[in-house]
């Protein structure tokens, strides 16, 4: 499923961001509520004065579950099941979302590497997420 060289860049970007799931994943989920204001919807209110310990909490856990995907990224399915039930049954998140995601995961990747994000690592990285992401809405079908 993935090439060699894209294994080695999917494993070489997580490295990178390994370690500080929390502040990658804060600014991940600040940046797709600036961009896609649409997304906050999903997510519990922010309680004012707990914005930033409500949005560690949850951009940790995402980043946590790439990690887990990175680990798995031959067997996404299995590795993400329980996350597909919640996100399809119980959030019912809209699958256009993951998009918004992807997206933002980029940008925020490019903005810390710039020159060193080649385009490989850019295709492999989409290629990594949009896997994870068909896992995590298959189930709405
Ligand atoms: Zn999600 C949750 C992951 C996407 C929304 N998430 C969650 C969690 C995790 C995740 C791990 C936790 C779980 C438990 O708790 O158990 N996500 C994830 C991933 C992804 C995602 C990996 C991709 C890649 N999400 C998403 C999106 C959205 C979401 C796109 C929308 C917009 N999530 C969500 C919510 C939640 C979650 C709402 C819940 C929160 C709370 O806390 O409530």
């Amino acid at each position: 499923m993935f090439s060699a060289e894209e294994q080695s860049h999917i494993v070489q970007i997580w490295n990178y961001l390994s370690g500080h799931e929390a502040i990658f994943g804060t600014e991940l989920l600040q940046r797709l509520f600036t961009v896609y204001p649409s997304t906050k919807s999903y997510f519990p209110p922010l309680i004012p004065g707990l914005e930033l310990t409500q949005m560690q909490n949850h951009g940790e856990q995402i980043l946590m579950a790439v990690g887990v995907a990175v680990d798995n990224m031959y067997d996404l399915r299995t590795a993400l099941s329980g996350l597909a039930d919640l996100h399809a049954y119980g959030l019912r998140v809209e699958p256009t979302n993951f998009h918004f995601l992807i997206h933002c995961f980029q940008v925020m990747l490019a903005s810390h590497l710039q020159s060193e994000y080649t385009a490989e690592m850019h295709a492999a990285w989409d290629k990594f997420l949009t896997n994870v992401a068909v896992v995590l809405t298959e189930k709405y079908h």
